[in-house]
């Protein structure tokens, strides 16, 4: 058994004011590809890259900050810790805005943050629903969180957008849980849904076309364009209260460019957390 490593002094002085960005360098229930573990330091960097500025596209100026909080990434030794760290992070009252991993890392954040908030409205931007009862054997796979997070009721509303791996199995289930999917082939480029309460974005990066964002494990064509996912960003409610940005993985991308997008993404949510 790894000893956990003492993360309470990254905490220091967060509040409810505050937003922790926070890196979960986690990739070992990834089904097809590892290289996610990877990913914080390196959509940090491109976060801070002299190439663009520290701006929303609503002119918030983001670093430095006084409300936004890097508290470094999740000393991570096996997939429970996740949980753990999410729980300390949240109990501080900062609202968690995570970074990196694959997508079995949004079930214990999720967990956290409805623990803080009860249960969430959740945006899942995605290629795949992640709804498999278990994959490979493992219950916690990458391909299973909205699975987890739907039998545990953390979620009192799912909405998945970008979907193009549908299976008959899937749409049972969608349709047992309620969940409302915009699948990509009925995507019009038009937010046409609002949300309410407490909300949770969960952003895939595979939600994105491909060819416009390599840097991830599963290339299904057919995606989002990057103002697609921008524009979703900028119509969420000023009631977000935690979110991830999952799958990067830097073995793929090309010249940083999904690390870019990955850092775009982060500004422009950082923008509605302040908001
Ligand atoms: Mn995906």
């Amino acid at each position: 058994m790894q000893q956990r490593v003492d993360f309470t002094k990254h905490l220091d002085g967060l509040t409810h004011q505050h937003i922790a960005v926070v890196g979960v360098p986690f990739d070992a229930y990834s089904s097809f590809m590892r290289g996610s573990a990877l990913a914080p330091p390196i959509i940090k960097a491109a976060f801070h890259s002299p190439s663009a500025n520290y701006y929303s596209e609503s002119l918030r100026a983001l670093h430095p900050h006084d409300l936004i909080r890097w508290i470094g990434d999740m000393p991570i030794g096996e997939y429970e810790d996740i949980a753990s760290y999410a729980s300390q992070i949240v109990s501080t009252k900062a609202r968690m805005l995570a970074l990196g991993g694959d997508h079995s890392v949004s079930f214990p954040l999720v967990r956290a943050t409805a623990n803080a908030y009860g249960p969430l409205t959740i945006l899942h931007l995605d290629a795949h629903t992640d709804l498999y009862d278990s994959f490979e054997g493992n219950p916690f796979s990458h391909a299973c969180p909205f699975a987890r997070i739907l039998e545990s009721g953390l979620a009192k509303r799912l909405v998945q957008v970008g979907i193009r791996t549908m299976t008959p199995d899937h749409k049972a289930k969608a349709e047992r849980f309620g969940i409302e999917i915009i699948e990509m082939k009925d995507w019009k480029g038009q937010v046409t849904f609002s949300l309410e309460g407490p909300v949770y974005l969960s952003l895939d990066l595979d939600v994105l076309e491909p060819g416009l964002a390599p840097g991830i494990s599963h290339h299904e064509p057919g995606g989002m364009t990057v103002r697609d996912v921008l524009s979703i960003i900028q119509h969420l409610p000023p009631t977000l209260v935690g979110a991830d940005i999952v799958e990067y993985n830097p073995l793929r991308d090309q010249n940083d460019l999904t690390a870019m997008i990955a850092a775009k993404c982060l500004k422009e949510i950082l923008d509605r957390m302040l908001h």
